[in-house]
């Protein structure tokens, strides 16, 4: 691990300064998602099925996968009576009842607050509003959210796409977002949104979750200082990807990386100071690599800018919960 706690003095006066945003690296949707698999492999052993990646991040998958998870796109790939974990994007109705049919035995691995969006789309849905939701197409977490109600839902991805909505004349419009959006881009869409329809029903609780939130803001807080923004995640993951695009909005340069392998030495030309930061899937591991990785290229100075401190902990699902309730972490092998 490295000490970020103290802003060592580096005699160097050309030391690179390394400003890390704070927070950064693994949500509590994301570690639980994660324990469920390890648990599910100590307590049930290998194989273990898991629809879809259990997380956008290809270490994390990789690790996993050596062992014993066995990943795979859809259900018809998991043998009948198998153990099969749903990914923390969630999925929607007909996938579950799929696994109902096929006797699977799911471990649920979706974060509770992408089930709480699916909740509000069943509760809209069912009084009878037109759901507009806004995400990226295509994301694993739309898909199943959209799932929930498909005959009341509308996917909408930008404020263009406000205009095109056609609601029945007369009725409740509400919406809902993916929980991983921009938080300044959904700002945007909303406004043009209620300009559109006036009535339009507002959810009693923000759907883009703590913790893309904190990483935004914490990106906020060094990205002006910084000269380069290398963002630790896959190119999936929506909310490692909103951090780039975010960085670059404002001026600064920046590089989606999943590992420290990848640093382009020419990114780094003229660099006076480097902001790191790590998607909501990405290992705080690999920033500890990263940040080595500048070290060896010459004298760095780490200072850590913390905007907010996250004590988010999520239950475990019954199946995976041993008699002590310990996270793996606190148990011994
Ligand atoms: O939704 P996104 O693509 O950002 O997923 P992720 O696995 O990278 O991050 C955590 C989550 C969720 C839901
Ligand atoms: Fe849950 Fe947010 Fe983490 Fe996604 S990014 S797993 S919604 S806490």
């Amino acid at each position: 691990m490295i000490d970020v706690s103290s802003d060592k003095q580096v005699d160097n006066d050309n030391a690179r300064r390394i400003l890390l945003a704070g927070p950064r690296s693994f949500c509590a949707g994301v570690e639980r998602a994660i324990e469920i698999v390890e648990r599910a492999l100590e307590m049930r052993g290998a194989p273990i099925y898991v629809r879809k990646q259990i997380v956008h991040n290809i270490s994390v998958v990789e690790d996993l996968a050596a062992r014993g998870a066995v990943f795979v796109e859809e259900l018809d790939e998991v043998p009948d009576g198998a153990t099969v974990v749903f990914s923390a994007h969630g999925v929607s109705p007909a996938v579950r009842e799929d696994a109902k049919r096929r006797r699977l035995d799911v471990i649920d691995g979706t974060c509770p607050l992408v089930s709480k969006v699916h909740a509000k789309a069943r509760r809209f849905a069912d009084r009878g509003d037109t759901v507009v939701l806004v995400g990226h197409a295509g994301h694993e977490e739309v898909e199943g959210t959209l799932g929930e109600a498909p005959e009341s839902m509308v996917l909408i991805e930008t404020a263009e796409d406000v205009e095109k909505l056609s609601p029945p004349d007369g009725g409740q419009v509400s919406y809902l977002t993916q929980t991983t959006l921009a938080v300044d881009e959904t700002t945007e869409v909303l406004g043009t949104l209620r300009e559109r329809f006036p009535l339009l029903h507002e959810p009693s609780s923000e759907d883009i979750c703590y913790a893309t939130t904190n990483r935004q803001h914490a990106l906020n807080a060094i990205v002006e200082e910084s000269d380069l923004v290398l963002v630790v995640g896959s190119a999936n993951s929506s909310n490692s990807v909103r951090l780039v695009e975010l960085s670059r909005r404002q001026g600064t340069p920046a590089q989606l990386i999943d590992l420290a392998a990848e640093i382009q030495p020419e990114w780094l030309e003229g660099v006076r100071t480097v902001g790191i930061t790590a998607g909501a899937s990405a290992p705080p591991a690999l920033v500890d690599e990263v940040v080595a990785a500048l070290a060896e290229l010459g004298a760095v100075e780490v200072e850590e800018r913390r905007v907010a401190d996250e004590t988010m902990h999520f239950e475990l699902p019954s199946a995976v919960r041993d008699a002590t309730g310990a996270p793996t972490s606190d148990r011994k092998s």
